[in-house]
């Protein structure tokens, strides 16, 4: 007799860390049927008084809200998010330039973390076979028993056992560390120079100071500062810039004069006096990005989310990634019949390549826009891949609509990026060629008189020797 195959068997999976991609993760297996406990190091935050954490609010974009999608959460938390049409480029000399995503069905939304996370928090406890673990700090687990160690705030202990780790503990996370300690194991973690300082600009008269529906952006080279609109009509404003320069202003004057330097145009909206303050609330934050390899270790854990690759902010995909990563890995569980060893092994070999290529992509623009992106060039650019993909829409599609607006993996997106520039440098190589024929064409039609044309052959040689010249 033939053993019985136990991969419907109901398994154990434990979801360390309840943020964003955690919460999620916890209504895509419940929904699945499996027995799922989230343990979460932090309070219940629908509790909480005052939430601590990183950024005010997020970009939601195509990925993330299919990921909603699949667990019927999306029109729930488009319905509380305030949608995004276009950017909108501030000039130093104070004007505003709208630059629109794509067609009127292509925006963004702007959510807040806190809300989105609490609402998946309570989507996942409305599964029975579903439960939180609130004030349950991972402290170590082991690989081979599956067993992990989870200290309260009172100092007690406990240990669970689970048939599923997930690891999705953010950044620096606890589970990862196990992963650490293994042979064969990829693992790379860059700290950016620039910091981040997010800023409230209030409303005026009981309205947004700014239009609502825009990514405001002040690209200002090494300089940047990024506004979301929030639900209450205010602004929350994330300044991008070197520590060293954060360390540089220590008064509220020179706060002052540094925004009347860079970004003129904000000061009387966040106000001058809120601005001195609130500059000092808090340091600036580091922003990391991480990348490892493999995502699991044989059919107990698998790492998702910021655990298996922090990204920097600076193609609003951090959220959204991890997001996908629900889908996928849920997908391939439909595909293998829930066969741990075989899901997580088909599981890293999917989604490396695509998380690896986000975090290349955000790290690329990272160092673009610090080198070189002030307004006038990120409008220049951002005209002509829009023009471009006007003349020729099957040809030619902007990266950041496959990014955002697309479930195109991200690997294939780039793939499809390089090979389109190929396509571009040729057709400005092809018109350059095509001009200078022309001009030889026109030159032998109508020669012109060769004495007005002629140069002494001393300047010539100058002209030439100076071409060679470094
Ligand atoms: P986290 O949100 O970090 O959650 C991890 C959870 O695990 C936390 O609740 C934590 O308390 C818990 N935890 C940690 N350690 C333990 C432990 N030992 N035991 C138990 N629990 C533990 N992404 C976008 O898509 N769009 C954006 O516009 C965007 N903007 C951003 C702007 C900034 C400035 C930054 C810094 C990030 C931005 N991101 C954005 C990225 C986004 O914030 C992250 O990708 C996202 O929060 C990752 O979710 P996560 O659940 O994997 O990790
Ligand atoms: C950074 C911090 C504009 C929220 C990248 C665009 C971001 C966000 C862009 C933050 C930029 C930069 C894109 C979106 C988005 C742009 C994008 C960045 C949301 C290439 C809360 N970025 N962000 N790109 O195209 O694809 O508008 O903190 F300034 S949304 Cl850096 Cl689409």
């Amino acid at each position: 007799m033939e053993e019985p195959s136990d991969n419907r068997q109901k398994k154990v999976v434990a979801v360390v860390g309840g943020g964003l991609v955690g919460a999620l993760n916890a209504c895509f297996f419940a929904k699945r049927g499996l027995d799922v406990e989230v343990f979460e190091s932090r309070e219940d935050i629908r509790q909480a008084k005052v939430v601590k954490g990183r950024s005010i609010n997020l970009a939601l974009s195509h990925r993330g809200r299919q990921a909603l999608k699949h667990v019927g959460m999306e029109e729930k938390i488009v319905s509380q998010g305030i949608p995004m049409h276009a950017r909108m480029i501030h000039s130093l000399n104070g004007k505003q330039s709208p630059i629109p995503y794509g067609k009127k069905s292509q925006y963004i939304l702007s959510v807040d973390r806190a809300n989105l996370n609490k609402q998946l928090l309570t989507e996942a406890e409305t599964y029975p076979n579903a439960k939180l673990n609130f004030d349950h700090k991972l402290q170590d687990w082991s690989a081979e028993k599956g067993l992990m160690t989870f200290v309260r705030s009172d100092g007690t202990k406990e240990h669970i056992q689970a048939d599923l780790i997930v690891g999705c503990d953010g950044a620096f996370s606890a589970i990862r560390k196990q992963f650490l300690r293994r042979s064969r194991f990829n693992y790379s973690q860059t700290y950016i120079p620039h910091g981040y300082m997010e800023l409230t600009m209030p409303p005026i008269n009981g309205e947004f100071a700014m239009k609502p529906n825009y990514l405001h952006i002040w690209p200002r080279n090494t300089f940047m500062m990024i506004a979301l609109p929030n639900l209450d009509k205010t602004f929350t404003c994330t300044l991008f810039m070197p520590f060293d320069e954060f360390e540089k202003i220590t008064t509220g004057d020179q706060v002052i004069e540094f925004f009347q330097k860079c970004f003129p145009d904000s000061i009387p909206l966040i106000g001058a006096d809120a601005l001195r303050e609130d500059y000092f609330r808090l340091p600036a934050q580091a922003m990391v990005s991480v990348k490892c390899s493999p995502y699991h270790i044989g059919d107990k854990c698998v790492l998702m989310g910021d655990a298996a690759h922090a990204v920097v902010p600076f193609y609003g995909q951090g959220m959204n990634a991890g997001f996908e990563d629900c889908i996928v890995f849920d997908e391939i569980m439909e595909q293998f019949n829930e066969d741990l060893a075989a899901v997580l092994a088909e599981y890293s070999r999917v989604r490396v390549p695509d998380d690896h290529a986000i975090a290349d992509l955000a790290m690329y623009n990272y160092v673009e826009m610090r080198a070189h992106v002030n307004s006038k060039w990120f409008l220049f650019r951002k005209h002509v891949d829009n023009i471009l993909h006007f003349v020729m829409p099957k040809t030619i599609i902007p990266l950041y609509t496959m990014v955002t607006f697309t479930r195109t993996r991200y690997h294939k997106a780039v793939e499809r990026w390089q090979w389109q520039d190929k396509v571009i440098n040729r057709g400005l190589l092809f018109s350059a060629a095509g001009a200078a024929l022309g001009g030889v064409f026109l030159l032998i039609k109508n020669p012109p008189d060769v004495n007005k044309l002629s140069i002494p052959a001393e300047k010539m040689w100058s002209r030439l020797a100076a071409l060679r010249s470094p």
